[in-house]
């Protein structure tokens, strides 16, 4: 198969889009670049890296405090990419959408905010086994702090959740369930509507860690239900430094300032300060304006692709990976929900991942290798680590050819 045969599955013209990324165009290793990281970061089209070029030309000004005209063209920009979120994630208000540097913030901003002032001694977190360092560090710091306990889902052999371990997890003392979209290093999608349901029905908060979710499916977080959904602009094909937090309006008026100093205030004497309303109750300080406005530019450009193609190419390309993963005995696939993102986990024979990374990098393929931030996941899985190929709409079968050669050395160099 080859890229025009794609073109023909699809209403995708893949040569079209691929000129829309300009660092697709560029050689490594005097090798045309095959890029196969976008569980990491997603690479930017020309619309987004013009946005931020125009911010910094033309708008750029510090925002909500100025009657100049500059301040207020930037003020605009900047809710209407606020406005751009809320509409992609079909929040109910705008003033859901906080503003943070990334997932990893919104997850901590939860920890430290909502956390802070609802998790006592005694009470319980409920996580999983799947989870990136993000989704669990910022829980074990607030447990060690409040003398709460933290626990963890386990999976199945298939990489899935233990969605009856897990409903039998969901005790009295459970106060928050924190749980992942879609695992970055097995790709397995959860049910994340369905875990809702359970934890709601038992007065437990969720949040969710939307990291890798939104560049593959369409969110919708009134239909998840959940109370909050944390998300990066990079993971999205926008920039990075930039994310944000959707909260549920009741849960965030309740919840207390997380960071203090400008912006988030209303009133301050030195005796009393009043805070601001929502969403800048959140957002103290200087924001990252030219990046979010980028990140609204990346979140139009893939819905002018639109969501269930993007969803059906890379599934498609998925399919193709697997067979070919699967026609080569010395591979094993790590992680095979059957609900799955499009990305593999694998490893060759006994060859240490970093290993064949290294091997694969030298024919200009960008794979990640080792414990992707999930190393509890990898320690229960008895593995030092996996290679991970996570694709992309603008990824090809031909990409994924190179990559079946570059096993072949890998092979042929440590076996
Ligand atoms: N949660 C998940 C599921 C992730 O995959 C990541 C980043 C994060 C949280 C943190 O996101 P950040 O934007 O705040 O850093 N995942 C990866 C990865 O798989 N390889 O590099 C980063």
């Amino acid at each position: 198969m080859n890229t025009k045969q794609d073109i023909a599955t699809l209403n995708m013209d893949i040569d079209k889009i691929r000129s829309e990324f300009p660092i697709l165009g560029r050689s490594v290793h005097n090798k045309p670049l095959v890029y196969f990281d976008n569980a990491a970061t997603t690479q930017k089209p020309q619309v987004v890296i013009d946005a931020l070029v125009d911010y910094y030309t033309n708008l750029n000004s510090n925002v909500h405090r100025g009657v100049h005209f500059l301040s207020q063209q930037a003020t605009t920009a900047f809710e209407e990419a606020r406005e751009k979120i809320r509409k992609f994630l079909n929040a109910r208000y705008n003033y859901e959408i906080i503003y943070t540097r990334g997932c990893t913030e919104s997850i901590n901003l939860v920890a430290g905010s909502w956390g802070r002032a609802n998790i006592h001694a005694g009470d319980e977190i409920l996580i999983t086994a799947l989870e990136h360092h993000s989704n669990i560090v910022p829980w074990q710091m607030l447990c060690e702090e409040k003398g709460a306990k933290l626990k963890v889902c386990p999976i199945l052999e298939d990489g899935s959740l233990d969605m009856a371990a897990l409903s039998q997890m969901l005790t009295t003392a459970v106060r928050l369930v924190a749980v992942t979209h879609i695992s970055n290093t097995l790709g397995t999608i959860n049910p994340v509507k369905e875990i809702t349901r359970m934890a709601h029905e038992k007065g437990i908060v969720v949040l969710i860690d939307g990291a890798q979710a939104l560049s593959h499916m369409k969110v919708d977080v009134q239909d998840i239900g959940c109370d909050f959904y944390a998300f990066s602009g990079h993971k999205v094909y926008g920039p990075m430094g930039i994310g944000g937090l959707y909260g549920r309006e009741e849960v965030l008026n309740a919840m207390p300032p997380y960071q203090g100093g400008g912006e988030m205030i209303r009133s301050v004497t030195f005796e009393k300060t009043i805070y601001n309303e929502l969403p800048f109750k959140f957002e103290a300080g200087t924001p990252n304006v030219g990046d979010a406005i980028g990140f609204g530019v990346a979140l139009d450009y893939i819905s002018n692709i639109g969501l269930d193609q993007i969803a059906a190419r890379e599934h498609e390309l998925l399919a193709y990976a697997t067979e070919r993963f699967k026609g080569d005995p010395l591979i094993r696939i790590i992680g095979n929900a059957p609900e799955k993102a499009s990305l593999i986990s694998f490893m060759i024979d006994k060859i240490h991942p970093y290993d064949a990374g290294t091997i694969i990098d030298q024919f200009g393929i960008a794979v990640r290798t080792g414990t992707h931030c999930t190393q509890p996941l990898m320690d229960s899985l008895g593995i030092p680590g996996t290679i991970r190929a996570s694709f992309a709409f603008y990824n090809t079968r031909e990409e994924i050819d190179k990559l079946m050669e570059a096993i072949s050395k890998v092979e042929e160099l440590f076996l």
